[in-house]
């Protein structure tokens, strides 16, 4: 039977702000922190490089148990084992890639709207990545900012996994839990920290404090 994913702290890497760390480096010590599941994202760089990126990181998260998520590239993903693919609204579309890709392989969309949420729903994705919640630097064509009212619409819209993105850090994670999120996904917040460790642990412990209560009594 196919897991669901614990989507709690989603890092999403940039090796172009690990500074002198190899983004494996940060991997490691972002995951002992409590990060949940690793997107590779990388924009530059041959194919085969890629690959081997891939194959290391999974490796690594292998050992702890924890899933690897292969942004954009789907031949990446299907050729590393990697557990999911990450897409985007240029990308191949989801109905493309599970037709491809089978069953098993998780699909995850990037959305910034109602529309976009349900046509991926539509098309079979397994959860929903929701952004820019607010304005960030990190990816310089992000679109504008959603806000914690767009992330709400968005959630009363569709069922699946939602994974809000863009601006977040310890600081604002729990009000983006409360507006529905299931996970945060974080790369500057992480990838840039003196301290990935402590980084992520702080993030997961605003997600857990933020979820509301299991209802022991009912
Ligand atoms: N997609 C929407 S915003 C974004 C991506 C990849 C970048 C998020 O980066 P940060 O540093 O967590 O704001
Ligand atoms: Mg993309």
């Amino acid at each position: 039977m196919r897991r669901t994913p614990d989507y709690s702290v989603y890092l999403v890497t940039d090796r172009a702000l690990a500074g002198p760390r190899s983004v494996g480096e940060v991997v490691a010590l972002a995951v002992e922190g409590g990060v949940t599941i690793v997107q590779l994202r990388e924009k530059s760089g041959s194919s085969r490089q890629l690959l081997s990126e891939a194959r290391r990181l999974k490796e690594l998260l292998d050992r702890v148990g924890r899933p690897l998520v292969i942004n954009d590239r789907l031949d990446i993903a299907l050729a590393s084992g990697a557990a999911g693919v990450h897409l985007g609204q240029d990308d191949l579309s989801c109905a493309e890639a599970r037709r491809i890709a089978g069953p098993d392989l998780w699909i995850g969309v990037s959305v910034a709207t109602v529309e976009e949420a349900m046509a991926a729903e539509r098309d079979g994705a397994d959860y929903l990545g929701v952004g820019p919640i607010y304005p960030t630097p990190t990816k310089a064509d992000a679109g504008p900012a959603i806000g914690l009212e767009g992330l709400r619409q968005i959630r009363a819209a569709v069922r699946l996994p939602l994974v809000a993105i863009g601006g977040i850090h310890a600081g604002n994670a729990a009000e983006v839990i409360r507006a529905g999120a299931d996970g945060v996904a974080v790369v500057s917040a992480i990838m840039a920290a003196d301290d990935p460790r402590a980084a992520a642990a702080a993030l997961l412990k605003a997600v857990m404090a933020a979820r509301p209560l299991p209802h022991r009594w009912a």
